[in-house]
């Protein structure tokens, strides 16, 4: 059974980047023990992975056994209710990893299939399902957006060094961090980090632009020609001096939760956020995950990357390793500091 909900969940990946604000879904459709159908959700307001696998299928579905990462829905959105296909298609048992956080279904799809005669378990991979949608659980029930933290630093913590130079101090993350801009539906950086380094924050390993966000709260780049301002993307300016930003999308918005607050409103269901040490410090209370790239360097004295924060010793500490990995003569981290689901 797990390898076949496996197969869902590496067919749902396949829609990273391009199904924000909704779900990463895949479906895989079993009869006789044989895979006869599947599908994924593509693209924001396509049809959903259950109905893709359904339309897909070459054969009857008469008995067949439906493994989907995500409860089907039974409510009339973009697109009408998946259990209404489910039940036509007499597909007779349904595997299900997690049900949907979305409240309009919320273990309502699955009353209706049961209630068709059709055999839904619940469960299989949960961990892995939730982990895969956290972004989507987050959005959904907390209204909020995730927050995602990036940084590259030496082992002692610094950004950079006392001169304040910070090209480059690692150098073997480029596609761990250009996933990471595919994965999350923006990106943030602070005015300082443009003016240092015209970055264009762009995904250059085959994903999509993520949106772009600078915070510019005195209005410092306005009307300047940096890379951030080309077409390549949408770019989002948060400034108190949205007037000097004639043409841009600029909003007022200057404290961090307000920031988040005008994101959730333009339907922006995760961002992630690559400094300097003054964002990342600002947003760090709001975040819910940190991407932490490490070189084996020691400088001493320096920038550290959450300079702008103050914790202590007995303070809680509720971080979990999530991953780790080596990099050559380097090593990355995922820490969890939020975990929506099981996982
Ligand atoms: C998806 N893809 O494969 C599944 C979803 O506006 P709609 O019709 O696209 O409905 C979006 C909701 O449908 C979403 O919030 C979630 O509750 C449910 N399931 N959504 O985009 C899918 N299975
Ligand atoms: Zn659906």
């Amino acid at each position: 059974m797990e390898k076949f909900m496996k197969l869902a969940l590496k067919l749902a990946k396949k829609g990273t980047g391009r199904v924000s604000p909704n779900p990463l879904v895949g479906a895989v459709i079993v009869k006789d023990g044989k895979i006869i159908s599947t599908g994924y959700h593509k693209r924001y307001g396509d049809f959903h992975a259950e109905r893709n696998a359904i339309l897909n299928a070459k054969t009857s579905l008469e008995g067949s056994t439906l493994f989907v990462n995500l409860e089907p829905c039974c409510h009339h959105g973009k697109t009408p209710p998946c259990t209404d296909l489910i039940i036509k298609s007499k597909i007779s048992q349904v595997f299900i990893s997690i049900l949907d956080p979305n409240p309009l279904v919320n273990g309502k799809g699955v009353d209706i299939l049961r209630k068709n005669g059709i055999e839904v378990h619940v469960g299989l991979l949960e961990k892995e399902a939730s982990y895969l949608n956290r972004v989507f659980i987050k959005f959904i029930t907390k209204k909020t957006p995730y927050v995602a933290l990036k940084v590259a630093m030496t082992l002692d913590g610094f950004i950079c060094d006392n001169l304040g130079k910070s090209k480059w101090i690692t150098k073997n993350n480029f596609n761990i961090s250009h996933n990471l801009r595919n994965f999350f539906t923006a990106i943030m950086v602070g005015a300082n980090t443009v003016l240092k380094d015209n970055p264009q924050l762009t995904c250059r390993n085959g994903g999509r632009n993520p949106i772009r966000i600078i915070l510019d709260y005195e209005g410092k780049l306005a009307g300047k020609n940096f890379s951030v301002f080309d077409d390549q993307s949408r770019t989002i300016v948060f400034s108190s001096r949205c007037e000097k930003y004639n043409g841009a999308e600029c909003y007022p918005e200057t404290r961090p939760e307000d920031i988040l607050e005008r994101l959730y409103s333009l339907n922006i269901d995760s961002v992630l956020i690559e400094g300097g040490a003054s964002v990342l410090s600002q947003f760090y209370d709001f975040s819910d995950e940190l991407h932490l790239f490490y070189a084996p360097k020691i400088f001493g004295k320096g920038l550290s990357a959450f300079s702008g924060i103050e914790k202590y010793i007995d303070e809680e500490f509720d971080l979990k390793i999530k991953k780790i990995r080596r990099l050559k003569n380097e090593f990355y981290l995922e820490v969890i500091k939020n975990v929506y689901g099981n996982y």
